[in-house]
């Protein structure tokens, strides 16, 4: 049996083999481009995103969507596609270079890119205005203004960015810079990038999303396979030393509580917007989708032999005594409901060698917001996000392409304290919570403040730009307006939520 939305990606495999036919990767058109005469970059990429196969299980391939990079000036090494997976090529960059990206759409459907957590002028966003049709390309060219850090890649095509990432498309962003190398951080091959996603696979090995329609629609897509760098069941072998690990939840919509399995802290180095300024124990982080951390690693206390599990630890996903009960009563991914405990990945200790490497103490320099840095401290912006009808809101409106309402306008240069609210209830009985990621484009914020139904596990100490809110959570953060005028997006980052609407503009002038 195939039904319809498996059978989206099956029909792109089709189109993939014809599109193919044209070769090489490189930009066609650009027809959708703002190529300057006067950009000289230092690194120019092309990057395609295409139907494509590969092998996750034994027997039949996986039909995938997925981005193919190459360097077509600069460092070979800046890019590296994965190996038998999904996920696109790691792009590597340095803080001030210019880079210059053609993105070529080879999918059966309408696409554009995002470069989650970079800050870049509104027109290079991936705005979804600027989508292009099959066969075009658009091509990105900035100046990475961003600190070193974990960053990412991904579709925004309104209404269809949940189908395409899930179908495969995202890859990591990682910038690096002169203060990250003075720490001696762990670095090339103990430097390792962990994508978590969640995915369903029919008996043929096929991805299956939203099975049940609205349904899985409303709670936002749940797998109950769980893949890191495109693989379920993934295993690493380390030696008796420290690592780096890089971790993105790419999921959709899934809520991960990390854990060492053997109850050991979690040692976290980076969030969202890179290293944090010392470095932060924690029992368990809790990392909603799209956020980052960084963990510095070190296996030099374990025996050769072990092994050890990174965990996601149960968690209590709707508020407790809500109207509409648990959300885990209601949610479509029945086989492993948000907040199910699961082992995430396995480590093996398999090497004795001498660590040399100690944890730095201090990290990073961080100028640390407080509200009252804010121009509007004494009025903050409010922004409530919630479901209703079918319908994502925020403040009550969904999203229109190119509409700005009055609090929606931000002055350039401004420094704004909003605050973000998962907790309206003057919806009763139709208020279904849920918990939403609000990720703001072109910005790195800090969180200055929590109030509500209060949940540990977060790292708020170092820069973010998606910040998730439980049910009855609030959460007040502080941004700086620079740079770059125009109009970019806020929305919650459960993909099916973002696609029903709950995405709204600003606009900086
Ligand atoms: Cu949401």
């Amino acid at each position: 049996m195939i039904n319809r939305r498996q059978f989206l990606y099956l029909a792109g495999a089709g189109a993939a083999n014809l599109l193919n036919m044209n070769g090489l990767p490189f930009p066609k058109t650009g027809i959708a481009s703002s190529q300057k005469d006067d950009f000289f970059p230092d690194l120019e990429l092309s990057l395609t995103a295409r139907p494509s196969e590969v092998q996750i299980f034994p027997g039949q391939p996986t039909t995938v969507w997925q981005y193919k990079g190459q360097v077509i000036k600069g460092d070979p090494t800046s890019l590296m596609n994965p190996d038998q997976s999904y996920l696109g090529p790691i792009i590597r960059t340095r803080k001030n270079q210019k880079v210059r990206i053609h993105f070529n759409n080879d999918l059966p459907d309408r696409s554009i890119v995002h470069w989650h957590g970079l800050h870049v002028p509104a027109k290079m966003d991936g705005h979804p205005m600027y989508v292009i049709p099959t066969g075009d390309t658009f091509t990105y060219e900035f100046e990475v203004l961003n600190r070193a850090g974990t960053y990412w890649y991904h579709p925004h095509p309104h209404g269809r960015t949940g189908h395409q990432v899930y179908g495969g498309l995202a890859g990591l962003f990682l910038v690096s810079d002169d203060q990250e190398d003075e720490l001696n951080l762990p670095d090339e091959k103990l430097d390792i990038p962990l994508v978590i996603q969640d995915r369903s696979f029919n008996s043929n090995n096929q991805l299956i999303y939203l099975p049940r329609g609205m349904r899985d629609s409303m709670t936002g897509m749940l797998g109950d396979t769980i893949c890191v760098n495109g693989k379920p069941d993934f295993k690493l072998s380390v030696s008796t030393r420290a690592y780096r690990l890089r971790i993105l939840n790419g999921s959709n919509s899934r809520i991960y509580k990390l854990a060492w399995s053997d109850g050991t802290p979690l040692t976290v180095i980076a969030t969202d917007g890179g290293l944090l300024e010392k470095p932060v124990q924690k029992k368990y982080v809790v990392l909603g989708p799209a956020e980052r951390i960084e963990l510095w690693a070190d296996f030099s206390k374990y025996p050769v032999g072990t092994s050890l599990e990174l965990v996601s630890k149960y968690f209590e996903a709707a508020m407790q005594g809500s109207v509409m009960g648990p959300r885990r009563g209601m949610t479509g991914g029945d086989r492993l409901p948000d907040g199910s405990p699961f082992s995430v990945l396995k480590i093996d200790v398999v090497k004795k060698e001498n660590e040399t490497r100690l944890l730095p103490k201090k990290l990073s320099a961080i100028e640390r917001y407080q509200p009252h840095d804010a121009d509007n401290s004494d009025n903050p912006r409010r922004f409530s996000f919630f479901m209703r009808h079918m319908n994502g809101l925020i403040n009550g409106r969904t999203f229109r392409m190119q509409e700005v309402a009055d609090d929606e306008r931000i002055r350039l240069n401004s420094t704004e304290l909003w605050e973000l609210a998962n907790d309206d209830s003057s919806m009763g009985m139709m208020m279904m919570p849920m918990p939403h990621p609000v990720h703001l484009h072109g910005k790195q914020f800090q969180v200055v403040e929590r109030s509500g139904a209060l949940h540990s596990g977060y790292v708020d100490e170092g820069w973010k730009d998606t910040v998730l809110l439980m049910p009855g959570e609030r959460a007040k953060i502080v941004a700086n307006f620079s740079d770059y005028p125009g109009m970019f997006l806020y929305h919650c980052h459960n993909l099916e939520h973002e696609d029903m609407g709950m995405m709204r503009n600003y606009l900086v002038t």
